[in-house]
């Protein structure tokens, strides 16, 4: 494989930069690319499969007058994705991603954030419907040693968001590192139904993303030209923080939660025998109904659940595959008995009907390429001192979002996607029709992607937490478009 070093920066975590100059990065230049594995060691367990999935911890916090309380710690660590090989790497709690966060509907929540790392960032709840100066974004910066409480109460439907780093300009590299995790919000509605729902048993947190190893087990991070326009690739995938795992399922019923925590590569989930899964869950609600599905597109930031139906499959493997790059991504091995029941109801949720809203105002977002290395919206690079829009609370608008590239529609071939904060909404149209609306963009969405030239309808409402003075972002969710200046601000007033 070819490699020019010039080309690479290393993100050589606190390593001397004599260090970080000695590794570099294999293959890889960019744009898409298959899942061609690096070392030996990584291609033999790809194709085997044989680590067990990690779940991350699931944590509920601690009860006190009447407030819900989270202590997380931003730390770096050391990690083994590859036997006998450190690398280092940066999560939560821990060395690599962070716990699984499980909210209540209604409750009141304090999510203490304390940074032990060496640079500052922040940490945005993605999904999450709350007050402007608790969403964790570029403005609520935790410096080194301090930490930063996110406090509010939990008032969305049942749903899967996740929670990131939103520093400016170097978002990228802080997910890379390893900064993540999953949020789990639960609601009577939930609680109801007959789903699976044994966190780790027949509930299964499936975080993706993929990475770049140097031959000494080092994350490389190429930033160059093409890593800016088409976003960051890595030719391993990771699995919870796992390479080449497995699930040991129960013969029954298994939900899966899809979440795509890659800086830019975009995913179509599906099994490896083609046969179809239950869609009960986008982003920000379950569907009304669930839907039979081949596949599912995700790109970054993009959640979704899944049940797959295991019965009779006793002693046998199924594999979690990603048809964009052909690579396997989880083997599930069915090997034991069901130990509790559990079905997919036929009515999931009721969401608001879209048909009786007059929308009183709109808005457009283009998203563009404006020059080398220059991410556009409406024109505009991201400046945290400027208000880009100004919502009125309470009012249906819809919001029209185009990727034009480069000005000239689909001969410019970059991926985008858009991801809005604090509230959800609702995918009305695609490219101009509804039916272009895919199955799992049918309920409450906060990203929406958009293939090169897409163009889509969006029904949005902001409902509460108006405040003219502190701002919630709009921006690309590929991590190094974000950080590339495709990002606006926008308050609700
Ligand atoms: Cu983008």
């Amino acid at each position: 494989m070819k490699t020019n070093r010039r080309n690479f920066l290393l993100v050589a975590l606190g390593l001397s930069g004599a260090t970080a100059a000695a590794l570099f990065a294999r293959g890889m230049m960019g744009g898409r690319m298959g899942m061609q594995g690096g070392s030996q060691a990584v291609k033999k367990q790809e194709n085997r499969f044989f680590n067990p999935l990690r779940i991350p911890p699931e944590i509920k916090g601690e009860m006190k007058n009447g407030v819900r309380h989270y202590d997380l710690t931003l730390q770096s660590g050391i990690s083994e994705f590859f036997p006998g090989i450190k690398t280092p790497t940066w999560g939560i709690n821990g060395p690599y991603l962070g716990p699984t966060i499980r909210l209540k509907r209604g409750e009141e929540v304090a999510l203490r954030w304390f940074n032990r790392l060496p640079e500052s960032t922040t940490m945005h709840g993605h999904g999450m419907h709350l007050p402007a100066a608790m969403d964790g974004n570029v403005h609520q910066v935790i410096e080194p040693g301090r930490s930063w409480v996110a406090r509010y109460r939990v008032d969305q439907k049942a749903c899967t968001n996740w929670y990131h780093p939103h520093i400016m300009d170097r978002t990228a590299q802080h997910v890379m590192l390893g900064l993540g995790g999953m949020i789990i919000i639960d609601d009577k509605e939930s609680a109801a139904l007959p789903l699976p729902k044994r966190y780790g048993i027949d509930d299964v947190p499936v975080v993706v993303q993929d990475r770049l190893f140097t031959k000494e087990g080092y994350f490389a991070y190429p930033q160059n030209m093409m890593t800016v326009m088409h976003g960051f690739s890595g030719d391993t995938l990771l699995v919870n923080g796992t390479i080449a795992p497995y699930f040991e399922a129960e013969e029954g019923l298994l939900r899966i939660r899809l979440l795509n925590a890659s800086n830019a590569r975009i995913y179509r989930f599906a099994l490896g025998d083609g046969r179809p899964m239950h869609l009960i869950a986008g982003d920000n609600s379950f569907l009304e109904r669930p839907e039979k599905v081949e596949e599912v597109l995700l790109s970054p930031a993009e959640r979704a659940e899944v049940v797959l139906d295991l019965k009779g499959m006793s002693g046998r493997d199924l594999f979690l595959v990603d048809r964009e790059s052909g690579a396997g991504v989880l083997r599930i091995r069915v090997a034991k008995a069901a130990t509790a029941r559990s079905e997919i109801p036929q009515r999931l949720t009721r969401l608001e009907s879209v048909e009786k809203v007059r929308p009183t105002g709109s808005r457009r977002f283009d998203l563009a390429a404006r020059g080398p290395g220059r991410l556009v919206i409406n024109g505009k690079a991201m400046d945290p001192q400027r208000i880009d829009e100004k919502v009125p609370l309470g009012a249906y608008e819809i919001w029209t979002v185009r990727n034009v590239g480069m000005g000239m529609g689909r001969m410019m071939g970059m991926n985008h996607n858009f991801h809005m904060h604090a509230t959800h909404f609702r995918i009305l149209e695609r490219n101009g029709s509804a039916s272009g609306v895919r199955p799992w963009e049918r309920g409450y969405k906060d990203t929406v992607f958009l293939a090169p030239g897409d163009e889509v309808k969006l029904l949005v409402r902001h409902t509460d937490y108006a405040d003219a003075s502190v701002p919630y972002m709009y921006h690309c969710h590929i991590l190094e478009h974000e950080d590339a200046g495709m990002m606006g601000q926008f308050v609700v007033v």
